[in-house]
């Protein structure tokens, strides 16, 4: 047989037995598990955290103030966190009813948190402090049962094989004009599995800076799939404002609710099958940022957790810590509101998916087996009327103290009569009760 023919049948064989998708990533039973975990968590903490904070003006400060990287590399020999405790930390988040955090552990500004073997440009060995905060972070973490994700950035401003630079991190920064990519990216999946080999269980890795680059070839499959291999539980996530690529499990939405795009950072995204997350900032920044006080009120986060869970996605809350160690006191206030709140409604909020029907001007549905959860977070009228469920209501109660609500289904839909005195001007949780 001719070699032409041989090559033919071979791919038409492996069209047929589906070879040709060899590459399609099929998660694990244990990243399936996951997942689910994930979703039912609903509410985690965003920490960024670097020597920028120093500065107080935030994660950015180095591109925004152009400080070349000889003049930023000063910086790390002034941190010294000498107040940072791991333990308070985590329990600060667990008392907000978090169940997982999310801590930078390389920004844009390419200082690495964690004690780096393959550069030295990291905590360890550039600060005062010299301790590994993510270890400790970690360790601390495991012992009072929370999970933990690497934020990790793609795009690097100190790197200089990061190159061609994108539309950041420019010329200001003094980097050479030449670099290798690919070098850089051995360098960028060896700090990955310096992550995943010695922090523990990961939860995930929380990429962003892709966007820098958009149409640059960042070898996702290989980085993708060394990240499965080391640790197959841990979820993948990027901040690329795009619709999910292939290897991806979870998919993210920067300041907006899935689907919405205010902040103009996602003309393409689509919102897809993946489970879903959306980030916040507790102020406007995400690095400490010292004149920032436009701090957003309990009602306001409350507000945006329970819309989170409504658009089935979890909401994953921002602090910036300062450069001592601490977490501003106010914030801590917000979250400790938070957590009071979430602790009455909890049952409305963890492991519930998004409800029957999409958000509505008045607010959001939750659901879990055979119960909904109205949201009602903006409305003054006794009466609201909602289309049909599809189930017919077979109870309503104000959920929290069980008081039946008045309905009516007929023709024109599920009518409740929510008791004024009922009424709460943060959520007006009422739980229906559908026929299985
Ligand atoms: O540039 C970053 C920013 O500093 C921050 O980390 C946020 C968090 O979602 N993401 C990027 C902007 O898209």
């Amino acid at each position: 047989m001719k070699k032409h023919s041989i090559t033919i049948i071979l791919l038409f064989i492996c069209l047929v037995s589906g070879w040709s998708q060899v590459t399609k990533y099929v998660p694990t039973p244990e990243n399936e598990k996951a997942r689910a975990w994930f979703q039912d968590a609903r509410f985690g903490l965003f920490i960024h955290w670097g020597v920028y904070s120093i500065l107080g003006d935030g994660e950015w400060v180095m591109n925004n103030q152009q400080i070349p990287i000889k003049t930023y590399e000063k910086l790390p020999a002034f941190f010294n966190p000498t107040e940072f405790n791991a333990a308070e930390w985590v329990q600060m988040a667990k008392d907000a009813g978090m169940k997982y955090i999310t801590i930078t552990s390389k920004h844009h500004d390419g200082f690495a948190m964690f004690d780096s073997k393959v550069s030295d440009y990291n905590i360890v060995k550039k600060t005062p402090h010299g301790k590994d905060v993510l270890k400790m972070l970690a360790d601390e973490c495991k012992k009072q049962g929370i999970k933990l994700f690497f934020y990790h950035s793609q795009l690097d401003w100190h790197n200089p094989d990061y190159y061609p630079r994108g539309n950041t991190g420019g010329d200001y920064t003094g980097r050479p004009d030449k670099g290798d990519m690919n070098k850089y990216l051995d360098y960028m999946d060896a700090q990955l599995t310096e992550l995943l080999t010695n922090y523990g269980d990961v939860a995930g890795i929380w990429f962003d800076g892709m966007w820098d680059k958009k149409d640059a070839e960042w070898r996702l499959d290989k980085t993708y799939s060394l990240i499965h291999k080391l640790q197959p539980a841990a979820l993948i996530g990027s901040n690329h404002h795009r619709p999910p690529y292939e290897g991806e499990d979870f998919q993210m939405f920067e300041k907006d609710l899935p689907g919405h795009n205010t902040t103009g950072f996602a003309p393409e995204q689509k919102i897809g099958d993946l489970p879903k997350e959306i980030c916040e900032t507790i102020n406007h920044s995400w690095g400490f940022n010292l004149q920032d006080a436009r701090n957003k009120s309990a009602k306001e986060l409350i507000q945006y957790l329970v819309k989170a869970a409504g658009y089935d996605a979890n909401f994953l809350l921002n602090v910036g810590p300062m450069p001592n160690g601490k977490i501003q006191p106010e914030h801590i206030a917000l979250l400790k509101q938070m957590g009071e709140w979430k602790r009455l409604y909890d049952e409305t909020i963890s492991g519930t998916r998004g409800g029957p029907l999409s958000a509505r001007d008045w607010g959001v549905m939750t659901q879990k087996g055979n119960k909904v959860y109205v949201h009602i977070l903006n409305w003054k009228d006794e009466t609201l009327t909602l289309p049909k469920l599809g189930k017919k209501v077979v109870s309503a109660k104000i959920f929290l103290d069980k008081t039946p609500v008045k309905f009516l289904e007929n023709d024109f839909g599920l009518s409740l009569k929510i008791p004024k005195d009922k009424m709460n001007d943060i959520d007006t949780v009422i739980e229906l009760e559908l026929k299985n």
